[in-house]
């Protein structure tokens, strides 16, 4: 664990970082609500008022973050899914992982043609002695649990993404930079003008003060066969320590597993940071590890304590997140970032 007096060392980065600037973005309600759900991008709204069903009526946090990043998972026209973008063989690859309030975790990874891999990431945590379970392995115990295997066609949407990049066929991974509008790699823009990402991540907190968090994604779109990120990985893509708070990530997967990045931020609350501090340390470490190339990618953190403060930090413009915390107060908030 890290001890306040060592978190000063960590990184480049000192105090006065943490104290100055917005370190919460724009719109930022006040802190310390119980219960309260915040979720990545702006999916997270629809996914919230799911979850906030479960927590307004003295629900778990754990059905709360299962409920809502189901949502998403439905919403067929999204990036989350069996709608999602496909690997660069054409098929759509879903990562997903849950932990609760007790440090229970379960993860699936690589699973393909099954609607809802957080349900089957919670069966694995539930119904079997093991943390994680991947590929045709995962698909088979999802089977044997009663999930249907769906069809494995893509989305109208997909197909239509997957043949526009069959035509260069760039290898040149890049999620959720949506300055970079036209290459294969940045999120999708819908029909009606929105961005899509690949990934929903979600947090909640009970009206008991239970913590627990899941996230849910296609990955990152046209990636190698067989490829993971962070997202199925308990500590880098999700992490819930319910002494302490929860974190999840969203954006390029590889920087955040080389840093365990969501165990690192609730570490840096245990230190003594608050969610916002600790995301932002995080952000810091990724930034410094990359040097110049740190301008080509996006990560983002969302974290959320005990007291039910958030906060969140990305590395560029771009990244926003819905708080939810009563019956009409469910908002779509820019996160703070880093490289101006
Ligand atoms: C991944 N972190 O697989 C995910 C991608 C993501 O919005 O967050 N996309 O690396």
């Amino acid at each position: 664990m890290l001890h306040r007096r060592n978190f000063l060392k960590f990184g480049s980065i000192g105090a006065g970082t943490f104290l100055s600037g917005n370190l919460f973005g724009k719109g930022y309600p006040a802190p310390g609500k119980k219960p309260l759900v915040i979720a990545t991008w702006d999916a997270g709204i629809n996914a919230n008022k799911n979850a906030w069903k479960v927590l307004r009526s003295g629900g778990r946090s754990l059905d709360a973050v299962e409920q809502g990043v189901m949502t998403t998972e439905s919403e067929i026209s999204c990036c989350v899914g069996l709608g999602a973008n496909p690997d660069r063989d054409g098929h759509v690859t879903l990562d997903a992982s849950i932990m609760d309030e007790h440090g229970n975790c379960g993860s699936v990874a690589f699973l393909e043609r099954i609607k809802h891999p957080i349900s089957v990431a919670r069966m694995v945590m539930e119904k079997t002695p093991h943390v994680m379970l991947v590929g045709e392995g995962a698909q088979q115990f999802a089977l044997s649990q009663g999930f249907e295997l769906e069809s494995g066609k893509l989305s109208g949407d997909a197909q239509q993404a997957y043949d526009e990049w069959l035509k260069k066929s760039e290898y040149k991974p890049k999620v959720n930079i949506e300055n970079t509008n036209g290459t294969a790699f940045a999120p999708r823009k819908l029909s009606n003008g929105a961005w899509n990402h690949d990934t929903i991540g979600m947090l909640a907190i009970d009206a008991n003060g239970n913590l627990s968090g899941s996230c849910t994604t296609s990955g990152m779109a046209f990636k190698m066969r067989g490829r993971v990120g962070d997202s199925p990985i308990i500590g880098s893509g999700l992490y819930v320590d319910n002494e302490i708070g929860a974190a999840v990530s969203t954006g390029l997967g590889e920087e955040v597993i080389k840093i365990c990045g969501c165990h690192l931020v609730v570490q840096l609350m245990a230190a003594g940071m608050s969610p916002a501090e600790a995301c932002k340390a995080a952000i810091a470490k990724i930034i410094s590890r990359n040097g110049a190339k740190a301008k080509d990618l996006q990560v983002a953190f969302i974290a959320l304590n005990k007291k039910g403060e958030f906060g969140t930090h990305a590395v560029q413009k771009g990244f926003n997140y819905a708080v939810c915390y009563s019956d009409d107060k469910n908002e779509l908030i820019d996160s703070a970032y880093t490289m101006k």
